[in-house]
């Protein structure tokens, strides 16, 4: 079995183009999860932040509850509303996944991108699970709420998904990049609509406006093509294409209008070898950040660039009108995964980028950080602040003994510029904090080692806030999180655990998974897609002196 990430990945190119030598490369692979995806659907400038922070913290558990059917699924982003409700969304193959009455356009009684709302309580309020056609894996990467309450969605669709009038991509010919509106009650579609010409706008954020960023993905293969006036003002108007892994890719950056029209778009990448998969970040300025893997060796670096040696991985800040280049830099990471992941990008309110990956031992550590020493294994989580122009502030290890190999999987940084993580390990020594709600792995050393992880940095990367393992006897990653604004964590990710820790849960049994989550490739990988159950958990802080639960 390959690796859960590896396997995904894979996966996801797959299904964008059916007849290319890849496919006939990676026939095997394909088969092997067409089989296991069917039987899924089928039932199964400042330097420091501003206020006080460099304070232990401690949170209780407010709810933890799982969500899922029968079938798999997977959790990849959650976002709270002002008045603390919670949105989740992943892939639901379960034609049993918990769902509340009423249809929206496009949806799927089989299996495909979900989107739910939960409650401050954690009660479901309402979900929605879409697709173009059975078996054809939509998956929904990103999700943000607007002002006004509508729920921004994106990821990818099949051919045939039923687009608004008016789209600026009405139709795709192979599983394609979306994004869509929905409506508070997601009774309808105010539009949506299929972006780009890969196959997946895999991160997606919005600004104080409600302007939408999305990871545009460009693949030489694919017969799309994207209007010219698009890219009239683009740092980079032409894709340039190069590699031949997976098809000469480069990414890009487009903003779309709270309202469904492009903004504008750009495309970023070398001119000799793929550059793909990303995350996005945009701050106050409304100035993006994107931060992706590259095989380029001639990524575009700017003047504080702190490296300029091609690596895995390159970040990069556009102008607010995507015309400009701000900084562009190589991270220093010679090795280690291929695969970053999304949600690695955060924006503070003083414009500083935070990053995170998967690394090895070459993250570029700085004097003072929290964890200076690679912490063992294959791969640590690395933490990395950059200033608004680019310039290296302060980097970290973040990991233990095992691996910390499959994430983290999202990045935030609230008000007061706290960092928070999530993530999953199978160390036994990872960095937890006192009054963690779990300070050890539940399966440490077992057959299935992993945790979910969730941390939470000072602003300088200094000095760990708060950290703790959240998981059961089986495998967890935690991939998503958030901050309310009252200090509260919003946790969420994926378990094949019958004992995951519930609390108040509005789903409180394991739902079921179609039958590898009770041997997750054979232990020697984390739970990922095609398994397990999504979970959801809430923690609330505690005023220093109070009792706590854990
Ligand atoms: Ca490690
Ligand atoms: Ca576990
Ligand atoms: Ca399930």
């Amino acid at each position: 079995m390959i690796g859960v990430e590896e396997e995904r990945t894979v996966t996801d190119e797959m299904c964008r183009f059916g007849l290319t030598k890849m496919a006939t490369r990676l026939a095997t692979m394909c088969a092997a999860f067409v089989a296991l995806w069917g039987a899924a659907s089928q039932g199964a400038a400042g330097q420091s932040a501003p206020g006080p922070q460099a304070t232990a913290r401690s949170h209780e558990l407010a709810f933890s509850t799982y969500l899922g059917g029968s079938g798999g699924e997977l959790l990849r982003d959650m976002t709270v509303d002002a008045q603390g409700n919670i949105y989740v969304a992943g892939i639901a193959g379960s034609a049993d996944f918990p769902r509340t009455p009423g249809v929206l356009p496009g949806e799927s009684k089989v299996g495909g991108g979900m989107v739910a709302k939960l409650s401050p309580a954690g009660r479901l309020i309402w979900s929605r699970v879409v697709g173009s056609a059975a078996r054809e894996s939509s998956y929904l990467y990103s999700v943000k709420v607007d002002g006004a309450g509508c729920v921004l969605v994106a990821g990818r669709m099949g051919p045939g998904f039923p687009t608004t009038p008016g789209a600026f991509q009405p139709t795709a010919s192979h599983p394609c990049g979306f994004v869509g509106k929905l409506k508070p009650d997601a009774s309808g579609w105010v539009w949506a609509t299929y972006v780009g010409t890969g196959y997946a706008v895999r991160d997606m954020t919005m600004d104080d406006k409600g302007d939408v960023y999305g990871v545009l993905d460009y693949f030489a293969e694919s017969r799309e093509t994207l209007p010219a006036e698009w890219f009239a003002n683009a740092y980079q108007k032409t894709p340039h294409g190069g590699g031949d892994h997976f098809g000469k890719s480069d990414v890009g950056v487009i903003k779309i209008s709270n309202e469904g029209k492009v903004i504008w778009a750009t495309w970023i990448g070398g001119s000799n070898g793929n550059d793909w998969v990303a995350s996005l970040g945009v701050g106050a300025d409304r100035c993006p950040v994107i931060f992706g893997n590259t095989f380029s060796k001639d990524m575009p670096t700017t003047p504080e660039a702190f490296c300029k040696t091609p690596g895995k991985s390159w970040v990069g800040k556009f102008s607010a009108d995507g015309s400009k280049l701000i900084f562009g830099t190589y991270t220093g990471v010679a090795t280690g995964t291929p695969f970053a992941r999304t949600h690695n990008v955060a924006v503070d309110s003083r414009g500083n980028t935070f990053i995170t990956a998967c690394t090895d031992r070459t993250w570029a550590v700085t004097a003072g950080a929290f964890q200076t020493k690679f912490g063992g294994g294959p791969e640590d989580f690395g933490v990395m602040k950059l200033s608004p122009t680019g310039a290296l502030l302060a980097a970290t290890f973040l990991g233990g003994n095992g691996h910390e190999i499959n994430g983290p999987d999202q990045i935030a940084v609230d008000a007061q510029g706290n960092v928070m993580v999530a993530g999953s390990s199978s160390s036994t020594d990872f960095p937890v904090t006192a009054g963690a709600f779990q300070a050890r792995n539940a399966g440490a050393g077992g057959k299935y080692p992993y945790d979910g992880i969730v941390s939470i940095l000072s602003n300088d990367l200094s000095t760990l806030l708060y950290s703790s393992y959240i998981g059961g006897n089986g495998d967890e990653m935690a991939r998503a999180c958030c901050f309310g604004a009252d200090g509260t964590l919003y946790v969420g990710g994926v378990t094949t655990s019958r004992d995951f820790p519930t609390k108040d849960a509005y789903q409180g049994a394991y739902g079921g998974d179609p039958g590898f989550g009770s041997a997750p490739n054979g232990g020697k990988f984390p739970v990922g897609w095609g398994n397990g159950d999504c979970w959801v958990a809430k923690f609330t802080p505690v005023r220093a002196g109070a009792p706590t639960a854990h």
